[in-house]
């Protein structure tokens, strides 16, 4: 049973970027309410939308359009080997094959529901199913492969709704010493960043360690390391075994991380209610930011068409009348509007900055990488306005 915590208003779908045509229509909005389950300590949104509807032939992110997620996949290839040399590889929702490239394609497997990142990795050369991950087939890669030794999925499995279904389907194929590892944005980080643009409709949960263990018990597997990383604005990389395999010894990681989840209060609802009311804040403080710079002429964009800001936009009722434009180097989101919100996305260059006074951090889970890049500008005045932790425009930024 889950409580309520939080009410993100109606949201379009985060990326269903808009044709100019298409925002003359009627747009569909559902219900996003976030709520969180006790007896998993799992958050979760409250309202689903069927994967085909989100995960289709025209999904348009693509893993490689931040330098930042290049080079972390192609160190963590190298971890991967390093650590476990797998005989075989397999990866669940494999995207455009950012981290994919870096593997043996006499070795790998890519599972991969949207059909234009599908065709990419096949092209490459690698063995894609193009489906969404569940029993079905996991069984028909087993008649294949016979044992798949390492399973890894980031920022995936928060993204299927039936969690029975995906654990189930991953012990099956599994070898018995085979190591899955999963990685997904951290709920700890989530509460203390008031990164409430984490939720929207692709999003279904938020994992912590806490939920993580409760929701493996049930299906004899166990989280025998737990890693902080700084992705998507501060995830947790799960390393997870079956019960029964006793060639991993669990870390200390593992009760360090559930001591600080516990002290935070992840277990307890109230902990949730408390943010929802930091939430409700946080949307105020950040249009009053919007309205006054505007009512200065100032000219504002937004930094990065990303699905997190979807959630900010709408839910704030941030539209096309306090932000000239987000600027976005993907191919499929350029020329097309922001869903809900109707704001025109334009090919970013190297000038597109020019004559700008803010910026929307909507890619704020990049602003190191973002800072770097536009260093000439912040020199010359460009300033950033951000709603993580709080909303405010940055002071200072050392470049
Ligand atoms: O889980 C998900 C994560 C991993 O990716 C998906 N459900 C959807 C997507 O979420 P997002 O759109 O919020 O992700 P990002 O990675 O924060 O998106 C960054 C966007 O900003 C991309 O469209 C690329 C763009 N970008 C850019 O134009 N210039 C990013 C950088 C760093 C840049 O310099």
């Amino acid at each position: 049973m889950y409580k309520q915590f939080l009410n993100l208003g109606r949201q379009p779908l985060a990326n269903k970027f808009l044709t100019k045509a298409q925002t003359l229509k009627k747009e569909v909005f559902y219900d996003l309410n976030i709520g969180f389950n006790s007896e998993y300590s799992l958050v979760s949104i409250l309202k689903t939308i069927p994967s085909k509807k989100m995960f289709n032939d025209k999904y348009p992110y693509r893993s490689s359009m931040s330098n930042t997620i290049i080079k972390y996949f192609y160190n963590l290839s190298k971890k991967i080997i390093k650590d476990f040399n797998p005989n075989c590889f397999l990866e669940i929702g494999s995207n455009d094959g950012t981290l994919m490239k870096n593997f043996d394609k006499k070795k790998s497997i890519c599972v991969e529901p949207c059909k234009n990142h599908a065709k990419i990795t096949t092209r490459m050369g690698y063995k894609t199913y193009q489906n969404f991950w569940n029993l079905k087939l996991a069984k028909k890669i087993k008649k294949k492969y016979k044992t798949v030794d390492l399973i890894y999925s980031a920022n995936a499995i928060s993204h299927i709704n039936d969690l029975k279904s995906v654990f189930k389907a991953i012990r099956y194929l599994l070898s018995e010493k085979g190591v899955l590892i999963i990685e997904d944005p951290s709920l700890l980080n989530c509460l203390k960043l008031g990164s409430y643009d984490q939720f929207y409709n692709e999003h279904i949960y938020v994992f912590s360690l806490l939920s993580m263990v409760k929701l493996l018990k049930k299906h004899d597997m166990e989280v025998y390391n737990v890693e902080q990383l700084s992705t998507h604005g501060g995830s947790l990389r799960y390393y997870i075994k079956k019960e029964s395999n006793n060639k991993f010894k669990i870390q200390k990681s593992i009760n360090n991380q559930l001591l600080k989840e516990t002290k935070y209060g992840l277990d307890k609802f109230k902990t949730y209610k408390i943010f929802g009311k930091k939430v409700e804040n946080s949307k105020k403080e950040l249009k009053k930011i919007f309205v006054n710079l505007k009512k200065q002429n100032k000219k504002i964009v937004s930094y990065g068409a990303t699905a997190k800001s979807c959630t900010v936009f709408n839910y704030c009722k941030i539209g096309n009348d306090l932000i000239d434009c987000v600027l976005d180097t993907t191919p499929d989101k350029v020329g097309k509007y922001t869903p809900g919100t109707h704001i025109k996305i334009k090919k970013y260059n190297k000038n597109s900055l020019k004559n700008i006074d803010f910026a929307f951090l909507s890619a704020w889970n990049f602003k190191n990488e973002i800072f770097m890049k536009e260093k000439k500008y912040i020199k010359n005045g460009l300033k950033f306005i951000t709603h993580t932790p709080n909303p405010q425009i940055i002071k200072k930024i050392n470049v």
